[in-house]
């Protein structure tokens, strides 16, 4: 064989290769230079420093979030990262299923520091939602804004959830984080993360009326329609999701894995670092709101609030309630002392059974979740008291939520061991 046929021929063999396993490439550049507004609680414009990612070119743009990576179920993924800021950074894929080598903990996958370049690779084995985030000191670089979301479709590009699964008409992504302003102000006078005490609570890195026009943020669509929403907590609190009645919300993937049973479901709680499939049919067309909580992730006290508006283009911001603040939280031990007047849980702690009964009004539905958000039980009611079977469930901490009549929700938590 002539040396010039030899060549041809593993140029060939190579480009066969490549189409059989298609590459995604992505180039991002980690700045510390980002300026964003934000609207604080008095409703003023609050313009703060962040830390963050941006597509590399002559002139990067620093985006909060980073941009999105995109890719399909198979694909191989290449996402080099440029550092041309002060500190060290790395880019850690959560959830993807990545070697050592390219997992971006520095203490095991080492640094990209100054003035250097590393290319991440590894490949998209499922479809879902993932996330990334540099791993620095993450405490501090993450919560300065350094993070972005990962969207795997189906191999067959089909309006899926994931191969073969359900289909959606529309598709939105929702990133939830949180920011403390004096963190971002000056990351120089912080304390340890035990001060973190965020106060600007993020969807797709704005808050409020910033996001209430924009069309990736709305869900805007008439009956019938199913509309896939992707829920992705990157920030330190817990997100509750509350679904209005118009929507009928059924949870289908967990973390980027199908759940074994989709279930239905009025609330979603979601802890740091997971991710949801949610697909929300719309029954209803009347204005409404998806509500996203943000709570302490101790005694999961109510932090604040932000809206995604349904079929509701002029939707404006509004407080919420202090029943809101206080239908949520209620740490073990003291369990209904706030809530109370409206429903008692016994006993508490339990082992085989949990009695719920409110004062006169009928209980339409309970729910019982773990602390991961997994709904565990679900019983629809109408009485003012009912019982709960809990024999089988592994002790622990467990939160209800009970639908009122009203349409009202209350939540507890109860724990079931001796
Ligand atoms: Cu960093």
């Amino acid at each position: 064989m002539n040396r010039a046929f030899t060549i041809a021929f593993l140029a060939l063999l190579l480009a066969g290769q490549a189409s059989a396993q298609p590459l995604k490439q992505y180039s991002l550049v980690s700045l510390m230079d980002g300026v964003a507004d934000f609207i604080t609680d008095s409703n003023t414009t609050i313009t703060l420093p962040f830390w963050g990612f941006a597509n590399t070119s002559a002139n990067p743009t620093i985006v909060l979030p980073g941009p999105t990576i995109y890719a399909k179920e198979g694909d191989s993924i290449h996402v080099e990262m440029i550092n041309p800021s002060l500190e060290g950074h790395t880019i850690h894929f959560h959830g993807l299923d990545v070697d050592q080598a390219n997992d971006g903990v520095p203490h095991t996958s080492d640094f990209v520091l100054t003035n250097q370049s590393f290319t991440y690779r590894f490949k998209a084995t499922h479809a879902g939602n993932f996330l990334y985030h540099c791993h620095v000191t993450t405490t501090l670089h993450l919560a300065l804004g350094m993070y972005g979301m990962v969207i795997v479709y189906p191999a067959d590009s089909s309006n899926r959830i994931y191969t073969n699964g359900p289909i959606y008409d529309r598709q939105h992504a929702y990133l939830l984080s949180d920011l403390d302003s004096r963190w971002n102000a000056d990351y120089t006078a912080i304390g340890g993360f035990t001060s973190y005490a965020p106060d600007l609570f993020l969807i797709n890195g704005k808050n409020r009326s910033m996001n209430y026009t924009d069309t990736n943020v709305q869900i805007n669509g008439t009956i019938g329609e199913q509309h896939l929403l992707r829920f992705m907590n990157v920030g330190y609190r817990v997100n509750r999701i509350i679904f209005p009645s118009a929507l009928n919300a059924v949870v289908h993937t967990s973390d980027g894995r199908v759940l074994n049973q989709a279930f239905a479901t009025d609330t979603l709680i979601i802890y740091p670092g997971e991710r949801y499939s949610v697909l929300a049919e719309i029954l209803d067309e009347t204005p409404t709101f998806v509500s996203a909580d943000y709570l302490d992730p101790y005694r999961l006290q109510f932090l604040g609030r932000d809206y995604i508006p349904v079929n509701d283009s002029s939707f404006t911001y509004f407080p919420p309630s202090m029943e809101d603040d206080m239908t949520d939280t209620i740490g073990v031990g003291m369990s209904m002392a706030i809530a109370a007047s409206e429903v008692r849980v016994y006993p508490n702690p339990a082992d085989h059974e949990i009695w719920v009964a409110t004062q006169g009004e009928n209980i339409e539905h309970i729910q019982v979740l773990d602390v991961s958000g997994r709904i565990v039980r679900s019983m629809r009611c109408q009485h003012p008291a009912e019982r709960l079977e809990v024999a089988g469930l592994n002790e622990g901490i467990y939160i209800l939520n009970v639908a009122m009549e009203s349409g009202r929700l209350v939540s507890s938590r109860c724990v079931i061991g001796r």
